[in-house]
Parts: structure tokens; C-alpha cells; sequence
């Protein structure tokens, strides 16, 4: 295991060192984003979400601000009530000219004299001081500025929330005479609440001068929710409350889940404050995404370049292996490999009992088939002989180049007699083939022959001793004529 990590250890390197380059990458990338949009959030975005809708409501109220004004101001109106409230009809048919023009839910007028309130379709009641509900008026008696805008439930149309423009009428020496004014419903500003919601995935809603909830898209506050009960939300309260400036806050809390960024701006026309929030992590998913792609991507290649590495890592330690062991020119074992799988053949045979024998071969006249016909000649006979060896050798048995144009072969569990019948074999098939058959190089038949010296080994012998007894044969078939096998008794 620790020469397995020692060899890999340039792969398990480099993969550590690619995935912290490509980990680091999409992490800088991912805060960089991260930081670019929180800050784009709180400094621009939700800012000029608050000024849509801010101006949106401003250009909803002027109208009915105008046309309370107009009926607050005119002559009719003034000289009617003036004139005592003679004919209730004209009043009610105005009433209703006006609300009817102006698409309003309500029209009203409330005399001071008569304390008469008069709408659309007559007399409605009589306000008087003690009834909570008509308060409105008592309060609107008292201010210093010429209306106010108020939103209230309306008494006629109870469900839907709406806003009264109560303007004061004074007659020709600015006296207090009585209030007029039109209601209408806030169905634009809560359709509108609802479009930016969508567009934007802010939470947008209106809170009251005491932090009651008024009027909410389907975001995080609730109708009716107070903001000074709220988790996270109420810590902020006072502020937002408090503020009664034009400009807006920005502010900050926090949830269980999320950090949500708020930008608070008060409306001086409605006495309310506009909440436009947004969770901080809310625009994060796209670039949460990248960072992740950018991650999968950089897993990918990583995975992919280690495995290339291991693998040609791998063929090339393969390789040195094998160039260690083996002969270049014949893909023989060469001597040192061989000396070592000797051993092995040696001790096994001393444990078994079986016989083992070696033969060495040594090619004929090689010097003269290396100068008549070349060295590449000389090459290609040197690997057909090995090629042939093999090919007769059983599975078992092995075969090294011993040196420059000799080979050795290890015949296991195989007796003397047996060997050199083997040897012989080899020997007749060598001198039988035709070498220029697979190879251009050569014009002419090419005929190469063998001698062979056999040795079985004997027990307790060393290696150098069986070597040589099979040199002393080798020798003696050179002597006598080649092309021949000779075994050592
Ligand atoms: P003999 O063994 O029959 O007595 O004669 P020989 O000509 O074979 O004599 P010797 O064994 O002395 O010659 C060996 C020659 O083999 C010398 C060398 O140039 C050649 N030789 C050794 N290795 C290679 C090789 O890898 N390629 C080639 N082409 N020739 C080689
Ligand atoms: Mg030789
Ligand atoms: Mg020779």
C-alpha cells in the first residue's frame, strides 16, 4: 500500500492540487457575486422598488386629491351650505355627479352647521361627537392642514379597505363650515403590489402609524400582522416608525433562515409606511447554480486528468518493468531476469524431486551471417529463433537470451533423455526453415543452423557448475561439425 501511494503520489498531487485551484476559483468567483448582488440589493434595487411604487400611489392619489379639492372650493357648494341646506336634492344629485365621474365608491359632505352627512344617495345620519365612527369628522375639524387623507373600512362597503380624502370647506372669510371629500378603494395599489411582487420577489406592504399590517402582497407579513410583534422584524419597529422623513432606510434583520434586507420610506400623504423587503439569499440561486456547475466542471476534469495520468503513469512503470526483465531485440528474459527465475527453478526442484534440465544453444557461423548479409539480417535470424523456440517450448519452460547470438532454455520436470530429444527437435526445426521468407531483406533462401549443449542438474549443484557442463557439450558439437545436440553425462 505504502509503495502503491509512493508511486501515485504525482497523481494524488496533482488531483489535490486541481481540485483546490478549481474548489478556490468558484468559491472567489461565487463570493465575488455573492457581495456584488447583496450590495446591488440594498444600495439600488429595493430602493427603486420603494420609488415605483411610492410614485405609483402618488399619481393614484392625486386625482381624488384634486377632485376633493374642487368640491371643497366650489361656489355651489359654499353657497348652499351658506344658504342653510335648503334643497337636500341639489346636494344629493351633486354628490352623486361627482362620484360617479370620478369612479369613486363614495362621495360625502358634512355640514357644521347641521352636523348632516350627506351622501350619493341622501342623508346618511347625523354625526355626532360620541359616536366612535364618526370621530373622522371631529378630528378633520380640528387640523391645521386643509385635508387629510385617511384609510379606513368603508361603513358601506365594509370588505375592502379605502382611502378618504377629508377636505375642510370654509366659507368666503376662511371659516370652518363643514368636510367633503370622495373614498376610493386601494384595489390598483394592492393589484400593483401583487405585479411587483411577482416581477421582483420583493415583499412589498403597507403598516400603519401604529405597525399594523394594511395592506400586504403574498410575502412574508400577514394582514393585520403587527411588525412590532414580529420575529427579527420588531427590533426594527421603532425605527421604521419613527421615521417620518421622505427619505428611505435601509435596513437589516435577521430570521431563522435568512437574512432579510429592508427598505423603509414613510408616505406623508397616507400616514403609512412602505416595507419593501427582500431575503439576501432570495437572488443568490443563479449564481449558487454557477458555482456549483463551475464546481461539477472542475470535479470533472480533475477526474478526467488523473485518470489519464494514472493510466499512462501506469504503462510507462509497465514498461521500465518490463525493459528491466526482458531482451529489446527478441522480447526474450534476459540474463539477469532469468538468473533469478532460475532460483526459483532451482529450489523447486530440490523441493519436489522432478528433474530439471538446461540447453544451451549458440547459432552457428553467426559472425559470417552478420558480414555477408548484415547486421540487420543477423538481427531478424536472432529474433526467428526465438520466435520458434517458443513456439515448441511447452508453457512451463523458459527461454533467455544468454548472451549475443546464444540462448538459454529451462526445461522443468523433464528428464535428460528427454531434453535432448527436445533439443533435437528445435535443432531439426531450425535448420529446416527458411529465414528469408519473413524478412525482405534477404534475396535468397536463407539456411541457419544450432548446436546445443544439454545438462540436467544434479542435486546440491551450483548454477555456474550446470552452466558449464552445458558449455562443455555446446562445445563439443561445435567441435564436431555444428548443427548438432551434445549432453553432459
Ligand atoms: P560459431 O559460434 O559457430 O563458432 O561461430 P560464430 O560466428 O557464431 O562465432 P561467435 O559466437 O564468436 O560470434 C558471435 C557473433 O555474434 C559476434 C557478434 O558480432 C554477433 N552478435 C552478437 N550479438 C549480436 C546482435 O545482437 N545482432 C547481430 N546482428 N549480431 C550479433
Ligand atoms: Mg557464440
Ligand atoms: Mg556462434
Amino acid at each position: 500500500m505504502r509503495k502503491l501511494l509512493k508511486q501515485y503520489a504525482l497523481v494524488l498531487w496533482l488531483s489535490l492540487i486541481l481540485i483546490a485551484g478549481f474548489g478556490s476559483t468558484a468559491a472567489v468567483g461565487y463570493l465575488a457575486a455573492r457581495d456584488a448582488i447583496q450590495q446591488g440589493t440594498a444600495e439600488q434595487a429595493l430602493p427603486l422598488t420603494g420609488d415605483f411604487v411610492y410614485s405609483a400611489i402618488q399619481k393614484d392619489l392625486l386625482r381624488p386629491l384634486i377632485v376633493s379639492a374642487q368640491m371643497a372650493q366650489d361656489s355651489f357648494v359654499r353657497d348652499w351650505l351658506l344658504n342653510g341646506e335648503l334643497d337636500q336634492e341639489q346636494i344629493v344629485k351633486y354628490l352623486r355627479e361627482v362620484r360617479q365621474k370620478t369612479n369613486a365608491v363614495s362621495s360625502y359632505l358634512v355640514s357644521d352647521l347641521s352636523r348632516n352627512y350627506y351622501y350619493a344617495n341622501g342623508i346618511l345620519k347625523t354625526v355626532s361627537e360620541t359616536d366612535p365612527r364618526d370621530q373622522w369628522y371631529y378630528r378633520v375639524r380640528q387640523i391645521k392642514s386643509a385635508y387629510e387623507t385617511k384609510a379606513d373600512l368603508d361603513q358601506a362597503n365594509r370588505d375592502n379597505l379605502t382611502i378618504f380624502v377629508n377636505y375642510r370647506i370654509q366659507d368666503y372669510e376662511g371659516k370652518f363650515i363643514g368636510v367633503t371629500g370622495i373614498g376610493f378603494t386601494v384595489d390598483t395599489l394592492k393589484r400593483l403590489i401583487d405585479s411587483y411582487q411577482q416581477r421582483f420577489h420583493r415583499g412589498i406592504s403597507f403598516v400603519d402609524s401604529k405597525g399594523g399590517v394594511i395592506l400586504s402582497g403574498n410575502g412574508r407579513l400577514k394582514v393585520a400582522d403587527n411588525i412590532q410583534a414580529l420575529p427579527g422584524l420588531k427590533a426594527l419597529a421603532a425605527t421604521i416608525l419613527a421615521n417620518k422623513k421622505s427619505e428611505s432606510l435601509h435596513l437589516e434583520y435577521k430570521t431563522e433562515t435568512d437574512d432579510v434586507l429592508v427598505d423603509a420610506r414613510y408616505l406623508p400623504e397616507l400616514g403609512w409606511h412602505l416595507l419593501v423587503e427582500q431575503e439576501s439569499g432570495g437572488d443568490l440561486k443563479p449564481v449558487q447554480d454557477v458555482f456549483w456547475l463551475n464546481l461539477a466542471i472542475g470535479g470533472a476534469i480533475t477526474l478526467a486528468t488523473s485518470i489519464l495520468l494514472l493510466t499512462s503513469v501506469r504503462r510507462y512503470l509497465r514498461r521500465i518493468e518490463q525493459s528491466a526483465a526482458t531482451d529489446a531485440l527478441t522480447t526474450l528474459l534476459n540474463r539477469q531476469a532469468f538468473d533469478f527465475v532460475f532460483q526459483q527453478a532451482l529450489l523447486d526442484t530440490e523441493r519436489s524431486r522432478q528433474p530439471l534440465c538446461v540447453v544451451l544453444v549458440d547459432i552457428d557461423f553467426f559472425k559470417k551471417i552478420n558480414d555477408k548479409q548484415g547486421h540487420l539480417i543477423g538481427d531478424h535470424v536472432l529474433r526467428e529463433i526465438a520466435m520458434i523456440a517458443k513456439r515448441s517450448l511447452r508453457e512451463s519452460d523458459v527461454i533467455c537470451r544468454w548472451g549475443g547470438e546464444e540462448f538459454l532454455i529451462l526445461l522443468k520436470n523433464c528428464t535428460l533423455e528427454k531434453a535432448t530429444s527436445i533439443a533435437e527437435t528445435l535443432r531439426g526445426t531450425i535448420a529446416a526453415n527458411d529465414f528469408s521468407r519473413t524478412t525482405s531483406l534477404a534475396k535468397t533462401r536463407l539456411a541457419v543452423t544450432v548446436s546445443m549443449g544439454v545438462a540436467q542438474c544434479k542435486d546440491n549443484e551450483s548454477e555456474d557448475s550446470v552452466f558449464e557442463r552445458a558449455e562443455v557439450a555446446l562445445h563439443q558439437a561445435k567441435e564436431n561439425g555444428r548443427n548438432s545436440v551434445y549432453f553432459s553425462e
